[in-house]
């Protein structure tokens, strides 16, 4: 029988080797033991706090759905970005973090050289076709010495990892189900991105990508 591929992946140049990305920023790969349970955990979440399209501070309509779990979600409107302890579509708490979210996120930072690693918020990104991440910082936290911790799920996406300088060049990173990208120090405050969704259909999350990022939101 003669099958098609339905999806092909771009020809794009990708690395794949367990990388560094700069001195204090890794790629940690298929380092999620038990992505199901997660994939369970987020479907619970969004019973509770629902996936929305949250509207950047210039009124454009983000093409990433977004939800949160943790004390802090990461919110964005037309008054600008900032965390807030209660999620605004529903004026209640958002869902707490699963103790194994915490263990994870802990556990890879320890992998990637930074300790005692406690994040207080959790922000849930769902990537269907098409949906992009542009280049930005992630500087809405409030102690830049902890890093980031990001987690990615399902469909498989090109990260964007550029410099201190939006104009910077850019390396691109193919992230699959499972990998794990850390940094924080010197790398903190580096741009970065998702291209547009490709098309796909992933065994667990079908035609999603799912990421995960957490954050020390507010200082101890
Ligand atoms: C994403 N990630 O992977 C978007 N930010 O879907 C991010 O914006 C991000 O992956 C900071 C650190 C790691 C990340
Ligand atoms: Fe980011």
């Amino acid at each position: 029988m003669v099958t098609y591929d339905l999806f092909p992946q771009p020809a794009v140049p990708v690395s794949h080797a367990p990388e560094r990305l700069g001195e204090d920023a890794l790629v940690l790969r298929a380092f999620v033991t038990d992505p199901q349970s997660m994939l369970d955990c987020i479907e619970a979440m969004a019973a509770i706090s629902p996936w929305r399209h949250m509207q950047t501070p210039g009124g454009y309509e983000m093409s990433v759905a977004m939800t949160n779990c943790g004390c802090y979600g990461w919110v964005s409107d037309r008054k600008g970005y900032r965390y807030a302890t209660e999620d605004p579509l529903t004026d209640r708490p958002w869902p707490a973090m699963p103790t194994s979210f915490l263990t994870l996120a802990h556990d890879a930072a320890q992998a990637a050289g930074f300790s005692d690693f406690v994040p207080d918020a959790c922000l849930i990104n769902r990537y269907a076709q098409g949906a992009k991440m542009g280049l930005h910082q992630d500087k809405d936290e409030e102690d830049m010495r902890q890093p980031i911790v990001s987690v990615s799920l399902g469909l498989p996406a090109i990260f964007l990892f550029g410099g201190l300088k939006r104009s910077d060049k850019t390396q691109r990173v193919l992230l699959q189900h499972g990998d794990i990208v850390v940094w924080g120090g010197e790398d903190r405050l580096r741009y970065h991105g998702i291209l547009p969704l490709k098309a796909g259909m992933h065994a667990t999350t079908g035609e999603y990508r799912f990421n995960l990022t957490f954050r020390k939101a507010v200082e101890a």
